[in-house]
């Protein structure tokens, strides 16, 4: 579905991103604020882009498809502030990227784990993505070192979070922001779509890394990977899931759950300017 680059472009000198030493890396965000319309951001910063929040920088090529895959519910002021600071981060980094919003429908506990698989499947029927960064709507980065490429091992972004006074909560963390390229992903078996409400899915997807993958996690220094937490304009948050220990713990096979298990009743892709949205419901909570 998405436009491809031209032909030319393989001729191109690779994309290369860079801060000079005259320039800051710190990364502005703006977040007091509320915005009323979805124009208004298009005009600031959609200019570029091509339909469905697709973006290819134009004077070189990239080497990379990132597909930005963000879980979604109920939460318009937090997703057009992500939308105004996220759009201009990542075309100053010259990425050719695409913005998912996987939205869950219904009144189950949300399933923010399954939504990242939802996101990946229908993201990959649309154009060869080979990056996948699956992101909280409230969380912005600050640092444009913070790189939205994918390396050699799955990578935990959101290190140092304004909110946990930009320290690393515990070693193993691995919630908030997180890259994976494609074959780490599929290794895994995606997220697990077994982890409804708030907490656990994450550490979840740790084990996978480690256990399943056989593979450690990468971080970015922690001066680099800061993020600011959206904490304006009030949302009601998912409900902590009680069963969140007993299933991680259990030591289930994660090749029982995961992108092979997902199920979701698709309702219709809608290519807005700044984004690609999906709409979903889940299959209800069992
Ligand atoms: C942890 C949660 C994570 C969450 C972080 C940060 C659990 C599982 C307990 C077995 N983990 O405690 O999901 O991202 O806090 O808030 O609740």
């Amino acid at each position: 579905y998405f436009k491809s680059p031209p032909d030319i472009y393989n001729s191109l000198p690779i994309c290369n991103f860079s801060i000079s030493n005259n320039d800051t890396s710190i990364y502005k965000v703006t977040i007091n604020q509320t915005i009323n319309s979805y124009n208004v951001i298009e005009e600031n910063h959609g200019k570029d882009l091509y339909s469905g929040g697709h973006f290819i920088p134009t004077g070189c090529q990239t080497e990379q498809r990132l597909a930005l895959i963000i879980c979604y519910r109920n939460r318009e002021q937090h997703l057009k502030l992500f939308l105004a600071n996220i759009h201009p981060f990542l075309q100053k980094q010259k990425l050719d990227y695409t913005i998912f919003i996987v939205n869950q429908h219904g009144n189950d506990p949300f399933n923010r784990a399954a939504l990242f698989n939802v996101g990946y499947i229908e993201a990959m029927k649309l154009y060869s993505f080979d990056c996948f960064i699956f992101h909280d709507v409230d969380l912005l980065p600050e640092d444009l070192r913070n790189v939205y490429k994918c390396g050699g091992q799955p990578r935990h972004m959101s290190v140092a979070v304004d909110k946990f006074n930009y320290k690393l909560l515990y070693s193993t963390l691995f919630g908030g922001v997180t890259a994976f390229n494609l074959t780490d992903f599929i290794g895994a078996n995606g997220y697990p779509t077994v982890y409804w409400g708030w907490g656990g899915e994450d550490d979840d997807m740790y084990l996978r890394v480690v256990k399943k993958l056989k593979k450690s996690i990468t971080r970015y220094p922690i001066e680099i990977a800061r993020y600011k937490m959206i904490r304006t304009h009030d949302h009601t948050s998912s409900k902590a899931n009680p069963n969140r220990h007993s299933i991680l713990y259990s030591k289930y096979d994660y090749s029982r759950d995961g992108i092979n298990t997902t199920h979701y009743n698709l309702h219709n892709i809608v290519f807005y300017k700044l984004f690609t949205l999906i709409n979903v419901t889940l299959p209800e909570e069992p």
